[in-house]
């Protein structure tokens, strides 16, 4: 069994019953949910738009690969009405990334895990930091905590209320 930590993120439709049925499918086809942040409203990272996302970070034990893992948010992504138009960044109803599988490094040619932006994210530090501020970057030998107070990002990240 691993513990892993999943972001869920999205800026488009009904985002509290995107992300309550998001929460619903990885607890089925992934594993128990053991921990969860608040919801973050957070302006978006890296592109323009008016529309903010919400984004919370996932506690979860699997006894799936990493690979498995994938396969079941992408089909959770795509099962939620997720359309991917281009490979930049774009506005979407639901994005599912793998933060951390353990301390697992994964490097394969569609999954990079730890993901490797986390650092420059206050939109996934903060979450994380929330339920797992001393868990190890393994390749940067550093704490949540000590990542998010090196982060230079200064967008607006905000609990839901
Ligand atoms: N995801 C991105 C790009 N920009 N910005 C915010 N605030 N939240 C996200 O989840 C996000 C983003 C790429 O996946
Ligand atoms: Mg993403
Ligand atoms: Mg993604």
């Amino acid at each position: 069994m691993t513990k892993l930590y999943l972001l869920l993120g999205g800026n488009l439709g009904d985002k509290k019953k995107i992300f309550s049925e998001a929460r619903i499918n990885l607890h089925n086809l992934v594993g128990e949910i053991t921990a969860q942040s608040a919801v973050y409203e957070t302006e978006p990272w890296g592109f323009e738009s008016t529309d903010l996302f919400w984004n919370q970070v996932l506690e979860i034990v699997t006894k799936l690969s990493p690979e498995e893992v994938l396969l079941k948010t992408q089909q959770t992504e795509l099962e939620l009405g997720r359309i991917r138009k281009s490979n930049q960044y774009d506005s979407r109803i639901i994005d599912i990334d793998i933060l951390f599988f353990g301390e697992e490094i994964v490097e394969l040619p569609d999954l990079i895990v730890p993901h490797p932006r986390i650092q420059e994210r206050r939109f996934a530090l903060i979450p994380l930091n929330e339920i797992a501020p001393n868990l190890r970057h393994p390749v940067f030998q550093k704490t949540i905590t000590q990542l998010l107070a090196e982060c230079n990002d200064q967008l607006r990240v905000e609990k839901v209320k």
